[in-house]
């Protein structure tokens, strides 16, 4: 049997029962075991962060600068390498896993950076002779569960600020992907992460999540996920008056309006909905399409889609991996069967696929004909399926698209400056995108959404610091 991956808890790589990680394109490839961590590892591991705390907390900046700017250069240096591997256990394919893999770098850059850019503010009191200043200080153990879909660049987005303002970390990654996790890890432990500062404990939600949930020594969550589990998230931090951040589902529109350039809003189209095999919770998964390009814009859709190739994710040329495994093509599967049970028409794709190696291959799906109030309008697919909405004129498609119980990301295709600049004001979304995907953000600015899709502060950028830190308030007498 392979090497077995283990969890870090306290300094220490400790041994578990190993689980295989499996290729969804192909399933014959056994990608390596990992250890999958006891509820009472789990609780060590809590433990070792929280012992940990009290120095890291009071580190010197030059120290937590040179451990995440020592991480970025090297996962610069093994792009390629992570990348792969990222693609072999995910399933985007490989120039998409190593374009996440130098995210990631970058995103570790620019905390190795914010480390040098703590700053305060100092202000006069209202009592004469009183200073006050305003500080951030570290949150403490912070939890963080990461989802499959972006193996490595949502671990390094958390991480990353995480140790940056100096709390301590316990992380357990998803299930599927525990691939990237262990190597990031490894990466932060070799590059002189004090011991307890970051743990790793792979393995079940039911187990290790759920010790992270009801452990009274976790001051912070921040969660990745599907809206179920967030919920329970919330729920759990409620009850221990913890602070929560979480970034769950979305049902992102994209409108395409009469005056758009056509092949700017099919490249939107496309890429936004299908890409990353549609499964990122900024996925355009409704194209609200105004009536007079509705039929133009369905036919170069589908043309761009007829040419997809849709392969193995590490073969040269394919442009959509595979799904990441039974469970989720067999949640695609149902909802595809739903839309064409509400009346929606199929006009693309939807079959499983045979290739050369046996994955979960599904030929992308586009819906038309749908409605808004439809399932499949409404409810986080999470793959490659799309429905095209037809409306009027522009104040129908801004109606449609916020009717939502989501408010992740929405895009705009238009060459109208008044309806962009209407559309940026009146989408009820946390990000907005005009003549672009609504899916791809930048590694420096905020990242989240409203309703919904998000709930607590925001993450990426120096908005970050919101939630991995908490303000402090001192007042002196001169
Ligand atoms: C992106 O679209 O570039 O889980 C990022 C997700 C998001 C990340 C999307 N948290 O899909």
């Amino acid at each position: 049997m392979a090497e077995l991956h283990r969890n870090l808890i306290d300094g220490v790589w400790v041994d578990g029962e190993g689980v295989a990680n499996i290729n969804p394109s192909d399933t014959n490839d056994v990608i390596g075991h990992y250890a999958g961590a006891t509820g009472d590892q789990a609780a060590d591991a809590i433990r070792a962060a929280r012992a940990a705390f009290p120095a890291w907390s009071r580190s010197g900046l030059m120290e937590r600068h040179a451990i995440l700017r020592k991480t970025a250069d090297e996962i610069f240096a093994r792009k390629d390498e992570l990348g792969r591997l990222l693609a072999r256990e995910e399933g985007k394919t490989l120039p998409e896993g190593i374009g996440e893999t130098v995210r990631a770098g970058q995103v570790f850059e620019f905390f190795a950076g914010e480390a040098l850019r703590l700053a305060g503010e100092t202000v006069p009191s209202v009592r004469p002779g009183v200073g006050v200043e305003i500080t951030r200080e570290a949150v403490g153990v912070v939890g963080i569960i990461t989802p499959w879909n972006f193996p490595i660049a949502i671990p390094a987005w958390k991480i990353a600020p995480a140790l940056c303002y100096g709390n301590t970390v316990v992380f357990k990654p998803a299930e599927l992907v525990p691939g990237c996790a262990w190597a990031i890890v490894d990466i932060l432990h070799r590059a002189g992460l004090p011991k307890g500062v970051l743990n790793l404990v792979m393995g079940k939600g039911s187990v290790v999540g759920q010790a992270m949930l009801d452990s009274p020594d976790v001051d912070a969550i921040t969660f990745t996920g599907s809206v179920a589990t967030g919920t329970r998230v919330a729920a759990a931090c409620a009850k221990h008056m913890r602070k929560v951040q979480l970034e769950m589902g979305g049902k992102n529109p994209l409108v395409v309006l009469d005056d758009a350039d056509l092949a700017t809003a099919v490249d939107c189209a496309v890429n936004g909905a299908f890409f990353s095999t549609g499964q990122r919770c900024t996925a355009s998964s409704r194209l609200v399409v105004t009536q007079g390009i509705h039929d133009r814009f369905v036919e170069a859709a589908t043309e761009k889609l007829r040419a997809l190739v849709v392969d193995n994710a590490l073969k040269e040329g394919t442009q959509i991996g595979p799904v990441v495994d039974e469970n989720q093509l067999a949640q695609d599967e149902k909802y595809i069967a739903i839309g064409r049970d509400e009346g929606a028409k199929l006009a693309f794709g939807g079959e499983r696929l045979n290739r050369e190696t046996p994955g979960f291959y599904l030929q992308p799906a586009l819906f038309t004909e749908a409605s808004n109030t439809m399932r499949i309008s409404r409810e986080e697919i999470f793959g490659p399926v799309a429905s095209v909405i037809r409306v009027k004129d522009y104040e129908e498609a801004l109606s449609v698209a916020n009717d939502t119980p989501f408010g992740l990301s929405a895009g705009i295709c238009t060459t109208s400056l008044k309806h962009a600049t209407h559309f940026k004001r009146n989408a009820e979304a946390g990000m907005v995108m005009v003549n672009l995907p609504t899916a791809g953000v930048d590694f420096h600015v905020p990242f989240g959404g409203r309703k919904g899709s998000s709930y607590g502060p925001r993450e990426q950028g120096r908005y970050a610091a919101e939630f991995y830190t908490t303000v402090k308030t001192a007042y002196t007498l001169a």
